[in-house]
């Protein structure tokens, strides 16, 4: 039995919460255009008949310049200390020298394996060209290209990164699939839709806080504040007669009722708090602490 930790690095919107989905099968991740959208580090956890990965998705590396930023480059900190192999992710779109100093300036201890995304929107000639520039760098053992979008396979994706594990028990039982609890994979659907509906800054200054999640016969109840800094804000949230919140409330009920697999009641507010990116006591109540 083959066992370990496969932690995904890489910028911003390079698409790693999107292959950690394709990797599970599931949605785990939240996914969205706007950088920044992934604040935890997400484990999941995938099991065969001879192999357990515990994969990780990671916020994007970023410079910090809030608390926030900091707890989350805290996370991309732990997943580099107990990786067995890392996935260094970049869209072959971007700019191959930025990701170069990036996967150099991690200084990985162990096995790295380059995968070149986005190649639904690139050129074969591009492609090529970006291995040939990215082959006998330090960092990649291995370089595949793919589309996460598209989904990965086993034998061309998988494999090859089974192959660096070590041999070993599995970690984790083999019915579960996250460290992280129900609740927070819901919390996660409601603020995946604020990326999805909210315009501009709105989504970087909310935080969701799962209030209530009962189980009930035919149903799950579950109330949720969604937090904002501002009034205005709050205004923007909650909308012209509470249409926005209502379209928010709506797409997120679908995306949790087909997590869960069950009916789900599921009631928002809209809360003001002054500042809490940067209020130690705040982050750690919605989720942010160490
Ligand atoms: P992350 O910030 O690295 O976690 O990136 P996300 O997974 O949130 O993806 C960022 C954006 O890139 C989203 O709009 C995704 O739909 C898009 N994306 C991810 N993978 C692919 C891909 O293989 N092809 C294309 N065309 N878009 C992708
Ligand atoms: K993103
Ligand atoms: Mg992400």
């Amino acid at each position: 039995m083959k066992s370990g930790f496969v932690n995904i690095f890489g910028k911003p919107n390079a698409g790693k919460s999107t292959l950690l989905n394709a990797l599970m099968g599931e949605k785990l991740a939240i996914v969205s255009s706007k950088v920044q959208t992934t604040r935890h580090r997400i484990k999941a956890i995938l099991t065969e008949k001879d192999y357990q990965i515990i994969f990780s998705d990671t916020p994007g590396i970023i410079e910090p310049r809030y608390k926030l930023h900091e707890k989350m480059m805290q996370s991309v900190k732990s997943a580099l200390e107990d990786a067995d192999v890392a996935l260094l992710l970049m869209d072959v779109n971007d700019n191959w020298e930025e990701n170069d100093q990036l996967f150099s300036g991690l200084k990985l201890r162990v096995p790295g394996v380059l995968v070149l995304n986005k190649i639904d929107k690139a050129p074969p000639t591009k492609i090529e060209e970006a291995i040939a520039y990215f082959t006998n760098k330090p960092y990649a053992k291995k370089i595949v290209a793919i589309s996460a979008i598209a989904g990965v396979n086993y034998t061309d994706f998988l494999k090859p990164i089974v192959a660096l594990l070590p041999e070993g028990a599995p970690f984790y039982d083999t019915d579960e699939i996250s460290d992280l609890p129900t609740k927070f994979f819901v919390s996660e659907l409601i603020r995946e839709k604020i990326y999805e509906l909210a315009q501009d800054e709105i989504p970087y200054h909310t935080a969701v806080l799962i209030r209530e999640f009962k189980e009930k016969q035919t149903l799950v109840k579950i109330i949720a504040d969604i937090i904002v800094h501002r009034e205005t804000q709050k205004m923007i949230l909650i909308g012209e007669k509470g249409s926005m919140v209502k379209k928010i409330g709506t797409a997120a009920r679908k995306d949790i009722e087909a997590f869960l697999e069950q009916k789900v009641f599921l009631e928002l507010f809209i809360k003001v708090k002054p500042k809490w990116r940067d209020n130690d006591l705040y982050l750690k109540e919605y989720g942010y602490g160490t």
